[in-house]
């Protein structure tokens, strides 16, 4: 049965949301426009008559906002209320270069926590359920985020942040959890666990809620499958608020956006031309109700497909696709597009497990691209042809779903790092150097 948790938005018509994004648009344009310099500066450079500004009708004359914009404005450019208005700050990694710091009033954090409540409620959650959140609390927005979306539904919440493995679990049995929220690879790796100590009885989950990362949709089988819950997929980032952007109903076809807050865009992110719905491009979003860190237009660098067609559950916000991968995570190798999820999805497939990792180097002028694939205890004590032919295979898969051949080796159980965050996947040496 379709639970809403604000029936209202989220089954409004098109018609009365167009509405809606239009005049918190112009009010969002008006307002960012006399309140930060960076915005102002930018927007008067490419000439836009803000003064005249029509709403939607003229998104597609905004200039874009980047990371790089983000990073030059540092710390407080960006900043539409006075500092002494926000409550909380929230950031990015940092590890590609400077963090970004986004800034929340308290009407900001409440916008926030609606959106993440829509996506435990559409997975079904609610009072009397118990939320265990394994995503990290910190400056990470994750924990944080999951923590006041569930706390708005009115269930149990566990603040467990990530790790603590053997707690984790220990807690999930004992308080009966009923939802889990952390990473996808997290997830996969505490069911490794919950499975190898034969405690698969003992838990009471019904779903899962995972995101922060890219999964693909064998992974999430295999979530279902080991777990015995429905995994949903959420959806989000630092620059606009954190996880909550787009999440999953029970169809689980697509996330759905949450349109009364954000206007989504797709773009060819060579051209910067918008496309329409269907088309494969980047995502580009604007916040319409974001009052300290408002972002307009700004480029996600996630690769995704718009789905507008009606969705069963009622909901008529437009969907999403599992973002394809960022358009920096992409690999190209020997000339060839490659992302790692296409990766993964093969790995499932033949039904080896999601611990795997890339590697990518160049000898000479030539790319190399390694995969290493764990297989079971049993698996590894196979001889050595058993082994070379198990590879060989997936050479052959890999090569009918990239287009390249690699170089496959199956390794032995636990030889990957198990992650408690977002995965590390991919290894690319030839950035390194
Ligand atoms: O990962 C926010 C988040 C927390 C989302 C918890 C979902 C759950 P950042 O650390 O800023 O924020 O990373 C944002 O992560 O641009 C995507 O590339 C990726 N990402 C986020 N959710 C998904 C997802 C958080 N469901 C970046 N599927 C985004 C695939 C995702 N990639």
């Amino acid at each position: 049965m379709t639970k809403f948790f604000d029936k209202k938005f989220e089954t409004m018509s098109r018609e009365e949301l167009k509405k809606l994004q239009n005049e918190r648009l112009i009010k969002t344009v008006h307002d960012t426009y006399k309140a930060s310099p960076y915005y102002k500066k930018l927007w008067d450079s490419s000439r836009l008559d803000v003064a005249n500004f029509r709403g939607i009708a003229d998104l597609h004359k905004i200039p874009f906002i980047k990371k790089d914009d983000l990073r030059n404005a540092y710390p407080f450019g960006l900043l539409a209320k006075k500092l002494e208005d926000c409550v909380r700050i929230h950031s990015t990694s940092g590890t590609t270069g400077k963090r970004v710091i986004a800034f929340y009033t308290e009407h900001d954090l409440d916008e926030w926590s609606t959106t993440v409540a829509r996506a435990l409620t559409a997975a079904g959650a609610g009072k009397g359920d118990v939320v265990q959140i394994a995503f990290g609390y910190g400056l990470f927005t994750g924990g944080m985020g999951l923590h006041d979306g569930s706390r708005k539904i009115g269930a149990l919440t566990l603040p467990m942040s990530s790790g603590s493995t053997d707690r984790q679990i220990e807690f999930m049995i004992d308080l009966g959890t009923t939802f889990l929220a952390c990473t996808p690879s997290y997830a996969a790796y505490l069911a490794e666990t919950i499975k190898e100590r034969g405690l698969l009885d003992k838990i009471k989950l019904k779903a899962g809620i995972f995101g922060a990362e890219a999964w693909s949709q064998e992974m999430r089988e295999d979530l279902q499958n080991t777990l015995g819950i429905k995994a949903y997929d959420i959806y989000g980032l630092t620059e606009l608020e954190g996880p909550g952007v787009a999440y999953e109903c029970e169809c689980q076809d697509g996330m759905h956006i949450n349109e009364d807050k954000f206007i989504a865009e797709i773009i060819d992110p060579e051209t910067g031309e918008v496309l329409p719905a269907g088309q494969k491009g980047e995502l580009v979003f604007t916040s319409i109700t974001r009052e300290a860190f408002p972002m307009i237009r700004y480029r996600t660098r996630d690769i995704a497909i718009l789905n507008e067609v009606p969705c069963s559950c009622g909901r008529t916000f437009v969907r999403m696709s599992k973002p394809l991968g960022r358009s920096d995570d992409m690999l190209i190798v020997k000339g060839v597009n490659v992302f790692p999820s296409q990766i993964e999805s093969v790995l499932i497939a033949k039904g080896y497990t999601s611990n795997y990792q890339i590697v990518v180097d160049r000898v000479g002028t030539t790319d190399t691209l390694d995969i290493y694939v764990e297989i079971t205890q049993e698996q590894f004590s196979d001889d050595l042809a058993k082994i070379a032919a198990k590879e060989k295979d997936i050479v052959f898969a890999l090569k009918a779903s990239l287009g390249i051949f690699g170089t496959v080796h199956l390794v032995s159980k636990y030889s990957i790092e198990r992650s408690e965050g977002k995965a590390k996947r991919v290894i690319d040496k030839r950035k390194l150097y």
